[in-house]
């Protein structure tokens, strides 16, 4: 009967104990006492972890936290519907009736069995956060940290820590488009061998406030505003921009944001960060300060903000397809982890920001960031509501080893995350949610609460105890002991003198900038305080970039009609300190190493296209590890000029340029003639170009770019690199300069305000 249990078993290879025992209806009659546990089925944490976890060497594609999660993990195939009490189910479609043409009977139990659990499928949405797609990886450290940290995630070279990883935008509802203008939440969960650490970040290094007792007044301004909630998931309106210029401790971070980080071109494509200072101890209780940043592999790339308010509604979910489908595709999205790690000295040394200032960062010229591993990201969730939307990150959640500080803005988060998820997960054990569980044990006195899950046995519930011989017993050493900072201090209300200073390092990120990049600092400030009504409003946030940079807020008060004003009244009067400028913050200091690898190329194509040449692009593109796609103006064959006629994969109509880095114009005389007589197609094109994306123009493809009125020269007559123009006869050469075009990503030379094309 085993022989043949185990035949019926499903099995998937890919995703492996996938459909284990737990999918499995048990037989009828198999019972079992609780000190026999079933041989395959185990109850205990240790045991149904995966032997993966921690320093083996798990499988490409596989994760190291399938095997505690394949206790819940449910598959359906070849199964019969049931009720949620395991009864078969006769009849799906009709509730039960006296008489067909009758009503309803009160004792149709599978009718309102289905109808109650429909009826409470939602949970409230994130208060902040809403928005996000997460998956499964693991994280591999470098080397043996333990001189500094005790956190067992670092302690060895080539351990490695299953991860779960959300991103989110911060303001939108959940349902809202992932290209709006915003911070970008960065969540790592990291289930160690010694419980569980979420790092709870962001993709931008700074916050807008200073203390957590700030944060509902903040959020409050920035969600839609109250009276008709409105706009959705933008920062561009009255109440934020009122809030932000009472509050000048938000222009460093109000620089970030009118950057091109808060329009990302992937989740895949930008850094996150820890924001606070941490701290990292060690066995002996030596305590150093660290910051935490992820860099990733496929480099720092943006949108640019037309392409991002056009992709919001050509595709909403646009980075959360992205992610799904790189690792779908086994493009597993990768990023280094770094630290910036200091003394408590080297921290007093610094004279022009405290450490403790989440408005601050510390230059990389002042602390170096120093690789200690990197996290893969190689599974995708296997349902959204289960595992993205029940993932509780806690800024509370550190392991022995790493630490708080005081930073007065990471002291408030502690208290706010467990406080949230009472509500939105509905009580106190949310951590027994599997996504949530640790690989860790758990074993404490806390009892009981709504949706209690684990069955604690026996009849000592406190501590100190003698009847289970003391049971569960204190660690000592072996377990979280608070790094014993000595502090003394008057109870008060108030923030540090050096908190006072805004302005230094908002004008160090602007010098750190790159001419295109402050041009769309510029551009996104027009943007958003246009959108704003209340003209005072506007001219006190110009006023605080008076304190920025005089020219940026002369280029700003320029677009929006005003003179400059005066600038905003500073507490303190000393000078604004100057820091020298910062390369690594800038966007394009970070290309990235993995080539064109997922960049997705169109290749526009109509009857009488050269197929040869199509298909010669797409094996070309494609070996480059690309995702070239043949997009023409309907489904089906298009016939074709040398060789046999290509199927169109995708319409310009369902996919518009926005959705792709690149196009190639292929050769073909009647083709190019057919394209040039669809105006979605020579939108498509003046789009590609605007968005600065590389095309390739083969042959008779010249005509659509002069009929779309591309020019081919730079603004300042030079050739333009993002569009090569070649015979088909030199195809090759011309495929290796476009594959150049598409890992610069975007030809920023191109701009011009206002936009040429
Ligand atoms: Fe927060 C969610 C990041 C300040 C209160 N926060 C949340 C998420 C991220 C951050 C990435 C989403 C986690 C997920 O994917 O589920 N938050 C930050 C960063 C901050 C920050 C980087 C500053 C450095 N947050 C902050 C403060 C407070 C909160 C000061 C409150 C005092 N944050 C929350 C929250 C959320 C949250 C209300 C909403 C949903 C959740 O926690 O689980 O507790």
């Amino acid at each position: 009967e085993d022989a043949d249990l185990a035949a019926r078993m499903p099995y998937n290879e890919v995703k492996p104990l996938e459909y284990g025992q737990a999918a499995f209806t048990p037989h009828r009659g198999e019972t079992r006492t609780p000190d026999t546990p079933l041989a395959t089925a185990s109850t205990t944490t240790e045991d149904i972890a995966s032997s993966k976890l921690g320093d083996g060497e798990p499988d490409i594609g596989a994760n190291p936290l399938n095997g505690p999660l394949d206790r819940v993990r449910v598959d359906d195939s070849n199964r019969e519907l049931t009720t949620n009490q395991g009864v078969k189910v006769a009849d799906n479609q009709d509730s039960l009736k006296i008489g067909l043409r009758g009503p309803t009977a009160m004792e149709d139990f599978i009718f309102r069995e289905k109808i109650t659990h429909f009826d409470h499928e939602r949970i409230p949405e994130r208060v902040v956060h809403a928005r996000g797609a997460g998956a499964h990886g693991f994280f591999e450290s470098y080397q043996d940290l333990s001189s500094i940290t005790r956190a067992s995630l670092f302690a060895k070279p080539g351990k490695r820590t299953p991860v779960f990883v959300r991103f989110s935008t911060v303001v939108g509802s959940r349902g809202s488009a992932d290209t709006a203008r915003d911070v970008r939440g960065f969540a790592t969960k990291f289930y160690t061998d010694e419980g569980v650490f979420d790092l709870v970040g962001n993709n931008i290094p700074v916050f807008f406030i200073q203390d957590a007792m700030k944060f509902p007044d903040l959020i409050h301004s920035v969600k839609p505003e109250p009276h008709h909630e409105i706009p959705q998931a933008s920062s561009a309106h009255d109440t934020f921009y009122d809030f932000a210029g009472l509050s000048p401790e938000i222009f460093h971070m109000l620089m970030w944001l009118e950057s091109d980080r808060a329009i990302p071109r992937s989740y895949r494509m930008m850094q996150g960060f820890g924001v606070h200072t941490f701290r990292l101890v060690n066995a002996k209780g030596e305590s150093r300060f660290c910051k935490f940043h992820w860099t990733p592999l496929a480099g720092t790339h943006s949108l640019v903000w037309d392409e991002a308010v056009k992709l919001a509604g050509a595709d909403p979910d646009f980075h959360r397809r992205d992610l799904w489908e790189a690792i779908e595709s086994g493009n597993f999205p990768e990023w280094e982890l770094g630290l910036q790690v200091f003394t408590e000295e080297q921290a007093a040394a610094f004279k022009l920001f405290d450490v403790l200032d989440p408005t601050k960062i510390v230059p990389e010229e002042l602390v170096p960031v120093r690789p200690v591993g990197r996290m893969v990201l190689d599974r995708n969730p296997d349902n959204f509501f289960a595992e993205t939307e029940q993932v509780a990150f806690c800024a509370a959640h550190v392991v022995p080893g790493i630490d708080f500080t005081n930073d007065p803005l990471l002291q408030g988060r502690i208290h706010s995350y467990v406080d949230t998820q009472l509500t939105r997960l509905g009580g106190p054990n949310f951590h027994e949610i599997p996504i949530n569980s640790p690989v860790a044990q758990v074993h404490n006195n806390q009892r009981d609460g709504f949706h209690r899950q684990a069955i604690n046995r026996g009849r000592v519930n406190y501590e100190p105890n003698s009847l289970a011989g003391g049971c569960p017993f204190q660690a000592g050493s072996r377990g979280f002991v608070s790094y014993p900072q000595p502090i003394e201090g008057s109870k008060v209300r108030g923030k540090p003198e050096l908190f006072a200073e805004h302005y230094g390092q908002a004008r160090l990120f602007w010098k750190s900038q790159t001419p295109v990049e402050q041009k769309h600092i510029v551009e996104a400030f027009r943007f958003e305080l246009t959108r704003v009504q209340t003209p005072a409003v506007r001219e006190r946030i110009v006023a605080g970039l008076v304190n920025v940079d005089p020219k940026l807020a002369k280029a700003v008060a320029d677009q929006l009609g005003i003179p400059v004003p005066p600038p905003l009244p500073r507490v303190n009067n000393t000078p604004i300190p100057d820091y020298p400028p910062s390369p690594s913050l800038s966007l394009l200091a970070r290309p990235g190493r993995v080539g064109i690898r997922t960049r997705r190329v169109a290749i526009a194509v109509a009857n009488g296209v050269d197929a040869a040449a199509v298909r010669q692009i797409h094996a070309s593109l494609l070996k480059d590890g690309a995702q070239p796609r043949v997009v023409g103006q309907h489904l089906g064959e298009v016939a074709a000029v040398n060789g046999k006629p290509l199927d169109v994969e995708v319409t310009f109509e369902a996919t518009p340029s926005v959705m792709y880095d690149a196009v190639v114009l292929p050769p073909g005389e009647a083709a190019a003639a057919a394209l040039e007589r669809d105006g979605r197609v020579l939108e498509f094109l003046r789009d590609q170009y605007r968005h600065d994306k590389p095309l390739l123009v083969l042959g008779a493809g010249r005509q659509l770019v002069a009929a779309a009125g591309l020019p081919v020269a730079l603004p300042n007559g030079e050739p333009d690199p993002g569009i090569v123009v070649a015979d088909p006869g030199h195809l090759n050469a011309a495929l290796v300069a476009f594959k150049t075009a598409v890992m610069r990503h975007k030809i920023y030379a191109r701009e011009t305000d206002p936009p040429r094309v």
